[in-house]
């Protein structure tokens, strides 16, 4: 392929994108939707980070594997994500599992995920191709890891970030020498290994991965003919690359995105209850650890068009009114008072109702007199006149699911059982 000194490397690379997991942390969140289409923020979905993540590097070619419940992430994809034009030499799949190399065939792993499109891949041309996972909150540019991975001629490059030791074996845990060069690497061990001079930390795989494409192809290829392997990246590429060839580490830090108000490298695995509800909260912090509203690095998503948010006296003339909370379009907030909340695209708050620390997903209707707190509402969720939750974990217990942080998340489904009894 011809170079041009500045050119940049994103436009000869493309982005592989794994959003086929179930994610089943997140409970009755994914009981209808895989885990990368979770909402998230207010507007988008889990996976509009990684995908906004890749179009703002300059990746203008994309495809992403899906397979556990897909229809809402593939909907959201054909709405929000359909501007990509072949004749600009721009790609975005889609590639469900079992579709192509055997009509029963899941993904068996995520290194299979990519094996089984190689032929898809290849027609793409392209020199690099950036794995990576559909189900993070970051804002990173990959064509600063692009350029490390080129400039230190790596077999693969791994995005890495450091984490807490005793949170460390969700994850893959790695050591590397003075050059960044991996010389370990442990898929999410039982004992995670600390860093040298801060035994509390330990260094961990973001499970984003830059590779040349003719190696990563001859590499695939050789793995789906191992009985031995899960033809996983963790599990098998990985370790086989640090033991035989040339890993290199490439630090978050060096690449990620932040505004003035940023003050740390911001990452979320939002995997849980707990920590899904904990990222959407940290939002309406005066300060927050993750800013949306960088025009510089802008988060794309399907947004429905629908009219603005409406803040309303009730008959009453009691205040509808929001402090310290982000309220999404076509949401009416009417003589109900709602604080350090979040609310997404439609919701209804009636009057006397009150919410507190509450993440409601969109066309959650919040009855009368209705007093929330700690909690997270599903899409489209009616809750009842008088509803009162977050003051009697015990209560809330026998019909809703309350988290081992004392959040608690109300589906539609927990409330009809609830008002069948
Ligand atoms: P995990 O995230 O636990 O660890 P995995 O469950 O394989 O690994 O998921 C990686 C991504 O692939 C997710 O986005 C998931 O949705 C998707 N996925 C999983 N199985 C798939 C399949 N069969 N087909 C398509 N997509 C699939 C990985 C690495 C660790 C690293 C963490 C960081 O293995 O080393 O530390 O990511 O979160
Ligand atoms: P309450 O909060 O007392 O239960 P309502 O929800 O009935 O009151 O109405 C509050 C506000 O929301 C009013 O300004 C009403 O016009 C507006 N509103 C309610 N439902 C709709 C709707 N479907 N379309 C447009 N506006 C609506």
């Amino acid at each position: 392929m011809n170079t041009q000194p500045n050119q940049r490397l994103s436009s000869q690379a493309m982005a592989f994108i794994l959003a086929g997991g179930r994610g089943s942390r997140l409970k009755e969140l994914t009981d209808r939707r895989a885990k990368p289409a979770v909402y998230f923020g207010g507007k988008t979905r889990i996976i509009d980070f990684a995908l906004s993540n890749a179009l703002n590097s300059g990746i203008r070619k994309m495809a992403i594997a899906t397979q556990y419940k897909a229809h809402s992430l593939i909907r959201h994809m054909q709405r929000g994500w359909n501007f990509f034009r072949a004749e600009r030499n721009e790609y975005l799949d889609i590639l469900p599992a079992s579709q192509r190399v055997s009509e029963s065939k899941w993904y068996m792993g995520t290194a299979d995920a990519v094996a089984q499109n190689i032929d898809i891949i290849e027609d793409y041309k392209v020199k690099y191709v950036v794995i990576l996972a559909g189900d993070h909150v970051y804002k990173m540019d990959y064509e600063i890891m692009l350029r490390q991975h080129v400039e230190t001629g790596a077999d693969v490059t791994i995005g890495c970030l450091t984490v807490p030791r005793v949170e460390a074996s969700a994850f893959g845990c790695m050591a590397v020498d003075a050059s960044g060069r991996v010389t370990d690497f442990l898929e999410k061990p039982k004992d995670p290994p600390g860093m040298p001079g801060d035994p509390t930390h330990t260094l961990a795989s973001m499970g984003i991965y830059v590779f040349d494409w003719a190696f990563l192809r001859d590499l695939l290829i050789r793995d789906s003919e191992d009985p031995n392997s899960s033809h996983d990246f963790g599990h098998d590429l990985i370790p086989q690359i640090v033991k035989n060839g040339k890993a290199m580490a490439h630090r978050f830090s060096e690449s990620c995105v932040k505004t003035g108000l940023e003050t740390e490298p911001y990452w979320r695995d939002v995997g849980t209850v707990d920590a899904f509800w904990q990222a959407n909260i940290d939002l309406t912090e005066f300060t927050p650890k993750l800013d949306l509203y960088d025009n510089a690095w802008p988060i794309w998503t399907y947004a429905e068009l629908v009219p603005p948010a409406k803040f309303i006296h009730d008959e009453d003339g009691r205040r509808g009114s929001a402090v310290s909370s982000l309220v999404s379009g076509d949401c009416i907030v009417s003589g109900s008072e709602v604080r350090n909340s979040l609310l997404f695209t439609g919701c209804r708050a009636h009057s006397w109702s009150s919410l507190d620390h509450v993440v409601a997903l969109p066309y959650a209707d919040i009855g009368r007199k209705a007093e929330l707190s700690r909690c997270v509402i599903d899409r489209g969720v009616q809750i009842p006149e008088g509803l009162i939750v977050g003051e009697d974990p015990e209560e809330d217990a026998k019909w809703f699911r309350v988290t081992e942080g004392g959040v608690v998340l109300i589906t539609q489904a927990m409330l009809d059982r609830r008002a069948a009894t």
